[in-house]
């Protein structure tokens, strides 16, 4: 559908940013914070891009001032941030730590103070070490309650005035990292372990759902799902079966669960005749048919384009571009289901993600015909090289190409008819990519900062932040 005129954004749409505990914090072991699995994983040699960790990042904890007066002054809406669940429960469970929820009551307050609705996500990957070793993670069952206490602790102190809540953030991101390519911590090698904590993380996403509902009924949760909507490389039916097997195992697997309640057929089968599908306890099912979300959270970057692939065929990659050398990325897949291949419509960027501003309409289009939920974009970005020029220039023009073309996609899929929410970019301040080091760069203000070198940590404003000033200010009509 081409418009000659699209519909408005509603009055109320959330232009926000994104960010997460890790990635900007820093006071990795301030005020009585405890460890958590990053700050264990980053200093086994060969983990991260250069050795990087967030033990400074970008100081945003120290900082978040001057980060939140950069915000009023683009007229940012919303701003969403995690909070570290070590801040809260150092181990993870047992003493409550006064300072962690002062730092992020002075964060809520200081965002309110200036118009800035905040969002906050309950879990940005930054697991508690004490749980990992005690029993596994979020491979015990044991989890479900612990990561319950912890939300409810931040519903009762936050939930009157923090009314937007992310519960996980991509699930299959770090399940699969986490248990299948080993890239993310614990760094496991196995499937059947994947979908078993898995499911436990399911479980635990629905009961915090529950406890929601009862501390802070006139609030709103979801997770935030990493969403790659896929294509078929070409019109063979055996591509298009392919792809059909990547939307359920990639996709559906999480979002029919988060939305309906139940797993895929197809996929559920799969995994059975593999013999590694989830056991599933008395009441679970129950429990996740219970606990919907009030709204999906979607973090978009990319489409994927999948091809039939042989029985004896590629497997899961080991190699990933984090070097941001432009054709580095492997190809891979799951052999006798689909593989992933380079999509030739399709320009990339330097990490080799597709940029495809009328896949996130596709997307936005495919959830709400299926779940028929209203929608929240909690992540959508560039990362790219940026260059500090003379006189603190950055002329990020590549972004603001990127950002408009995909809000404009958002402006026409809000005329197809979803009901969306809100668009968060990532992310405000550039930040740590947990893989790619600093040199990888999201935000509309620059930070000085090198791989290893903190020198000044300065802020400095991308041509990009003046650019969404305009479009917060027009409500998206003028981009
Ligand atoms: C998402 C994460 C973010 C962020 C972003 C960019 O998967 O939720 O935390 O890192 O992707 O990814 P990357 O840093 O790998 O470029």
């Amino acid at each position: 559908m081409i418009y000659e005129k699209t519909a408005k954004f509603r009055d109320d749409f959330l232009w926000g940013s994104a960010s997460a505990a890790y990635q900007v914090e820093g006071a990795w072991d301030k005020d009585g914070k405890g460890e958590s699995v990053w700050d264990v994983y980053t200093r086994i040699p060969g983990t991260t891009f250069k050795e990087t960790d967030g033990k400074v990042a970008v100081d945003h904890y120290h900082r978040y001032k001057e980060d939140v007066a950069l915000m009023a002054e683009m007229g940012l809406k919303a701003y969403r941030f995690s909070i570290a669940w070590t801040r809260i429960y150092p181990d993870g469970k047992t003493e409550l730590n006064e300072a962690g929820l002062q730092f992020y009551e002075q964060l809520i307050d200081e965002l309110i103070a200036h118009n800035i609705t905040p969002v906050v996500t309950l879990y940005h990957w930054d697991l508690p070490q004490h749980l990992q070793d005690l029993y596994g993670g979020w491979e015990s069952r044991e989890i479900i309650e612990d990561f319950n206490r912890y939300c409810v602790t931040l519903f009762k102190r936050f939930g009157d005035k923090v009314k937007h809540w992310v519960s996980l953030n991509e699930q299959n991101i770090f399940m699969t990292l986490g248990y299948v390519t080993a890239m993310h911590p614990p760094a496991v090698k196995s499937h059947k372990r994947m979908l078993q904590a898995n499911h436990i993380a399911n479980v635990a996403n629905a009961t915090v759902i529950e406890s929601f509902k009862q501390y802070v009924p006139d609030g709103m949760i979801g997770p935030s799902f990493a969403y790659g909507p896929v294509y078929p490389y070409s019109c063979d039916p055996q591509d298009i079966l392919s792809a059909e097997n990547a939307e359920d195992l990639n996709n559906y697997w999480w979002l029919d669960v988060y939305c309906k309640g139940e797993y895929p057929t197809f996929a559920f089968k799969y995994y059975e005749r593999l013999g590694i599908a989830p056991v599933i306890e008395e009441g679970d099912l129950e429990l996740l048919a219970r606990a919907k979300p009030d709204f999906i959270g979607i973090n978009y970057y990319q489409t994927g384009t999948v091809a039939s692939n042989p029985i004896d065929g590629v497997g899961p990659s080991e190699v990933m571009n984090n070097t941001g050398k432009k054709g580095t990325a492997k190809e891979n897949g799951l052999p006798g289901v689909f593989k992933n291949v380079k999509n030739p419509n399709l320009e990339t960027t330097n990490w080799d993600w597709a940029i495809d501003p009328t896949g996130l309409r596709v997307g936005l289009r495919r959830l709400t015909s299926r779940y028929n939920l209203p929608i929240l974009i909690t992540e959508n970005g560039l990362g790219e090289f940026d260059q500090l020029e003379e006189n603190d220039v950055v002329n990020d023009s590549h972004r603001i190409d990127y950002l408009s073309a995909h809000v404009l996609a958002c402006k026409e899929a809000v005329t197809d008819g979803v009901d969306l929410l809100g668009y968060c970019t990532w992310s405000f301040t550039d930040l740590l990519s947990w893989l790619n080091g600093y040199q990888k760069r999201y935000g509309f203000v620059y930070v000085d900062r090198e791989e290893n070198d903190e020198k000044e940590l300065r802020r400095i404003k991308k041509n990009s932040f003046y650019w969404y000033q305009n479009v917060i200010e027009s409500n998206g009509e003028d981009l």
